[in-house]
């Protein structure tokens, strides 16, 4: 039988251990942007600042037992909201079950992700090369789920020096990272105006991790 196209997945080996999982996430969106807003309306979006005191582009929130915060402190992990001194929001179950899904295809069955920061990207917004390093234990992989209007995700080596690979994603889609990439730079090109049925003229991308 031949499956009909929207049920083929694409897997694309991005750099060692690395992987694009094109459309993975796209017949979970309409559960998954459901238990966002849940998400939204008890943890508010928010502009961070960075630990130099400039206010972030891109909007933030998590849920999960930890949520990655910046400010003037520098860059962490804290089990509640500064904003409300609130725990933050339970990670939504479709959420957690679409990131094991991917982590397990992408060759990491055990991620249990404790922590999903919400990223709320508007026309123009972008997110410089860095690496994820906040994390205790670089064996566990980041798990990115994109929504909404389309990104080029800018992903790099090992060094700030490396030329970074441009991917083009699009709503649905799942990068997972781990192992010899782990800590590999990567960032955002600025996003272009565009408007998607489901999230209007914003990307979210859900970024899953084992934190603690
Ligand atoms: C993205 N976000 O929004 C990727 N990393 O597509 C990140 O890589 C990221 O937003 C560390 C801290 C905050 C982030
Ligand atoms: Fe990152």
């Amino acid at each position: 039988m031949t499956l009909p196209l929207f049920e083929q997945e694409a897997r694309l080996l991005v750099a060692p251990d690395a992987w694009l999982l094109r459309g993975f996430a796209a017949r979970d969106a309409v559960s998954v942007l459901a238990g966002l807003g849940a998400v939204i309306a008890a943890a508010p979006l928010r502009n961070m600042l960075t630990p130099g005191g400039q206010r972030m582009a891109v909007a933030m929130t998590n849920c999960g037992a930890l949520g990655w915060v910046s400010d003037r402190g520098g860059y962490r992990y804290a089990s509640h909201d500064p904003a409300a001194d609130l725990p933050w929001p339970a990670m939504p179950a479709a959420m957690l079950i679409l990131a094991r899904r991917a982590a397990h295809i992408a060759g990491f069955p055990d991620f249990l992700p404790d922590a999903c920061l919400i990223n709320r990207y508007s026309a123009g917004d972008k997110l410089s090369l860095h690496q994820d390093k906040d994390e205790r234990d670089f064996h566990q992989p980041i798990v990115s789920v994109s929504l909404g209007i389309d990104a080029v995700f800018l992903f790099g080596g090992l060094t700030r020096q490396a030329r970074p690979r441009r991917l083009p994603l699009v709503h649905g889609d799942v990068v997972v990272w781990g192992g010899l990439s782990r800590l590999n730079y990567h960032g955002v090109a600025a996003v272009a105006p565009a408007s998607h049925p489901l999230t209007g003229d914003y990307r979210f991308n859900l970024t899953f991790r084992k934190a603690g």
